[in-house]
């Protein structure tokens, strides 16, 4: 990794991927098929896609039987454990409705109401992480969402994963299909034979996901779009290389697009901690994709000062951003942009990812700037209730019929008149 003298002015920003002319049409075509013929364009795609013929969509006791015996029982418990700590702190969250009153009998409050149905997209493949299911349906569950649907793409035995099958299971949820892709997204939107639809859409996937839920957007919600994750690591010469090194490889084996990035006054650290990559990269599993991570979006910036770093950190507005500095909790005043926080040598991001209990789906991009992580806020809705009293209403009403008629709606400023009258 190239390291570099920086003062300020940079971006992690990459182009968020909007698809070729030709993906955007099939992802049409796809929900085009699914709304008029149900389950069977979904076991036509997933046959043509997945290259499993499947009799039902859904998951089988079988299958849930199966997953529970190739999942050890040690795994269970810290899933079970992760599950408890994700819970307590998404409980923290959950926001209550509110009334208030005034003198003249006015009752004015906000209600929420969780979400009626929401579904969660789970990728296929190495990118199916059971640790994304409990992030996603705790704070669901917290909210109160009666209905919680999985779909994910079945593999070629034609089932899904055991450890999500298991985390799924361990969190009570009750409807998961085997079906994935943008025929999954138009299921959960429009709904078939034996999906029901939902209200909103959460999860990361492939582009024909993303170009699939962008597409059902309106009608129903959808989280955001998710980009490849990102790690900034900002260090003084207190900070440990190897520690450095290692942590900054944890976010770039996630993908070939991740971005590791290491911000230091110290020239000396910076050194070190390129030396460590390159040796700890040497046995990592994930080599390939950790390598072509770095070496197209990860960086070494070094300040002058500490000061100059964290302004760099603030410009980056990083998914995940590690403190290890002399003091880390004296500098979180001063950060103001990223997704989550890790403060000192101890909270190493992959704390965060699976165990600590704060949620790991965070604003990518650049987009920590103006928006937070996934929260309990996600999943339910507020309506205002308005209760006007007589005694309200006859102080008040010449007001609001003056407002009526200013804007030139007559039938508004009437409304009010015909209570006014004696
Ligand atoms: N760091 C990823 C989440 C994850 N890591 C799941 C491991 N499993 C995005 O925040
Ligand atoms: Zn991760």
């Amino acid at each position: 990794m190239k390291i570099e003298r920086v003062q300020g002015t940079l971006s992690l920003r990459r182009t968020i991927e909007s698809g070729t002319e030709e993906q955007r049409k099939a992802v049409k075509e796809i929900i085009e098929q699914v709304r008029k013929n149900g389950d069977a364009a979904l076991r036509k795609y997933t046959e043509q896609f997945d290259g499993v013929r499947l009799d039902s969509l859904c998951v089988s006791q079988e299958e849930i039987e199966e997953a529970y015996w190739i999942v050890d029982e040690k795994m269970i418990e810290i899933i079970r454990k992760a599950a408890r700590n994700i819970r307590e702190y998404h409980e923290r969250q959950a926001q209550t409705s509110w009334f208030m009153t005034r003198d003249d009998g006015t009752m004015l409050g906000q209600k929420v109401t969780p979400l009626d149905a929401v579904g969660l997209y789970v990728p296929g493949g190495t990118a199916a992480y059971p640790s994304s299911v409990l992030m996603n349906v705790i704070p669901a569950q917290v909210a109160g969402v009666k209905r919680i649907v999985i779909v994910s793409p079945p593999n070629e035995r034609g089932t899904l994963p055991a450890s999500v099958i298991v985390a799924a299971c361990e969190l009570g949820v009750e409807e998961m299909y085997k079906v994935g892709g943008a025929q999954a997204i138009a299921a959960l939107a429009y709904g078939t034979e034996t999906i029901q639809p939902v209200d909103k859409i959460f999860g990361p996937g492939n582009i024909y996901v993303a170009l699939a839920k962008r597409e059902v957007f309106g009608q129903v919600a959808i989280d955001m779009i998710a980009g490849p994750s990102e790690i900034v690591v900002l260090a003084d010469e207190t900070a440990r290389p190897n520690e450095i090194a290692a942590d900054l490889l944890s976010q770039a084996e996630h993908d070939e697009r991740a971005s590791s990035v290491l911000v230091t006054p110290s020239l000396k650290l910076a050194h070190a901690v390129e030396k460590e990559l390159k040796q700890q990269l040497a046995t990592l599993p994930r080599r390939a994709i950790a390598e072509k991570a770095l070496e197209q979006y990860g960086a070494i910036y070094v300040t002058d000062t500490l000061d100059e770093a964290i302004e760099v950190v603030n410009e980056l507005a990083p998914e995940h951003l590690e403190v290890m500095t002399a003091n880390p909790l004296q500098l979180l005043g001063k950060i103001r942009h990223a997704g989550a926080i890790f403060l000192g040598r101890y909270s190493s991001e992959p704390v965060g990812d699976y165990f600590a209990g704060a949620n790991h789906v965070l604003p990518t991009n650049g987009t920590a700037r103006f928006s937070s992580g996934l929260t309990v806020d996600e999943f339910v809705k507020k309506s205002s209730v308005i209760f006007y009293s007589k005694e309200a209403l006859q102080k008040n009403g010449e007001s609001i019929a003056a407002f009526a008629r200013l804007e030139g709606l007559e039938a508004h400023a009437r409304a009010i008149e015909e209570r006014l009258k004696k």
